[in-house]
């Protein structure tokens, strides 16, 4: 594919509008997005699950196309597991199997929300021996974690309640702290808590973590290794999610994100789709951070019920891809001088300028230097990989986990 010459023409503009061309292509080649197991296999809505075929029967067939999503785009080396849906007796053979495929074990999730006892909640359940099931298979998950090198224990939690009066709302938080400390205790040296929040879903009156001051002030009382993390998917209609982001930077606990795109709900569409400008204002507060995101991880949370899983997943990281590139080219400069100079629209418009630029000749430039497919989607159209495992593994008739 000939782009070098559009290439040329991007760098020259760039370089003329204070940007360092050669920094830029450095950052973006060392990007880095999560895929989640539970992404690759079959999924569906509260309706229906339809069964795709070559989906990911188990986790090696997650591993193997992790490592395939991973191949193609040379950013996602890592895969977030969700346990027990891939529980192993082996975690040295997950490990091993990971590093086989070129990729490593990422963010370990535990699931505290499809057992039976979990109906009125986890570690705000009112029975204590049902919140001590939940911090023992928490416990559990921190051994994984050691077992497989994750530095990431990854924590959202289905709990709240239907009804006003339902349950004590604050005996419910001290309920969750004291669990939570206990968990928090048990994390492998170095490694990060993130919790994670969502304000509705499945509890309908009142969800125990339900935005982000939440999630920020129980980290607060945790310690220092207990940070937020910010799914797209979990704000009300309107939220302005980069300014949370910022905030959360700039306070040092900003621990990850979860990416999908919504229009109603956790809809768990494609990252970039419906709002690309807001994944753009996301990855522009992360830029404007510098260092200060430099811990930040980067996940996919997205179960595709209706897309082809693999193109799916392939296009969610080059959008991540993409967002990020056009925050890298904003001129930083003119955009502080206009700041300072209350040109309120002048200031704006350097953002825009920087949304509305054709990053593709850039993206592919970094491709090519860094030995893979300069057109990621033409690669995996071409190859076959898809049509083999459809072949191999057939229609499975196991979910990836997530049923909905
Ligand atoms: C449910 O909303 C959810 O999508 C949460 O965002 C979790 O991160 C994910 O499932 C996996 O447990
Ligand atoms: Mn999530």
């Amino acid at each position: 594919m000939d782009f070098k010459a559009d290439y040329d023409r991007l760098a020259e503009r760039l370089s003329q509008q204070n940007v360092d061309v050669n920094a830029v292509k450095e950052q973006l080649k060392r990007q880095h997005i999560e895929t989640p197991s539970w992404g690759y296999g079959n999924s569906g809505t509260r309706f229906k699950v339809f069964a795709w075929p070559g989906a990911a029967r188990n986790i090696w067939d997650r591993i193997e196309d992790a490592g395939y999503i991973h191949k193609l785009s040379g950013i996602a080396p890592s895969i977030a597991i969700h346990i027990p849906w891939d529980k192993v007796d082996d975690y040295n053979a997950m490990k091993q199997y990971a590093a086989e495929h070129g990729i490593q074990v990422g963010a370990v999730n535990p699931n505290l929300f499809q057992d039976d006892q979990y109906k009125l909640g986890s570690i705000t359940h009112p029975s204590a021996s049902v919140r001590e099931e939940a911090i023992a298979h928490m416990v559990e998950c921190c051994e994984i974690m050691a077992k497989v090198d994750s530095g990431l224990l990854s924590l959202w939690f289905a709990d709240g309640t239907n009804y006003a009066g339902q349950d004590s709302i604050s005996e419910r938080k001290h309920r969750m702290e004291d669990a939570l400390r206990q968990v928090y205790a048990n994390l492998p040296a170095g490694s990060r808590m993130l919790i994670e929040y969502k304000f509705f879903e499945p509890a309908f009156y009142h969800t125990d973590l339900a935005d982000w001051g939440m999630s920020y002030a129980t980290a607060l009382k945790l310690g220092d290794q207990a940070q937020v993390l910010v799914d797209t998917g979990h704000h009300a209609q309107g939220t302005n999610i980069a300014h949370i982001v910022a905030f959360l930077l700039d306070e040092g606990r900003l621990g990850g994100f979860h990416f999908n795109a919504r229009r109603y709900a956790d809809d768990d569409l494609i990252v970039g789709t419906n709002n690309p400008f807001e994944l753009f204002e996301i990855y522009n507060e992360l830029v404007a951070a510098g260092e200060g995101a430099k811990n930040v991880a980067y996940m996919i949370d997205q179960s595709h019920n209706i897309e082809p899983k693999l193109e799916a997943m392939l296009v969610s990281v080059l959008n991540c891809q993409t967002a990020y590139a056009k925050a890298l080219i904003v001129d930083r400069q003119t955009l502080r001088e206009r700041q300072m100079a209350g040109d309120v629209l002048g200031a704006h418009r350097v953002l825009v300028d920087a949304f509305e630029t054709d990053v593709r000749p850039l993206l592919m430039q970094v491709r090519s230097e860094k030995g893979v497919p300069v057109d990621p989607l033409a690669a995996y159209h071409a190859d076959g990989y898809a049509r083999q495992v459809a072949e191999k593994r057939g229609l499975a008739t196991t979910t990836g986990g997530a049923i909905g």
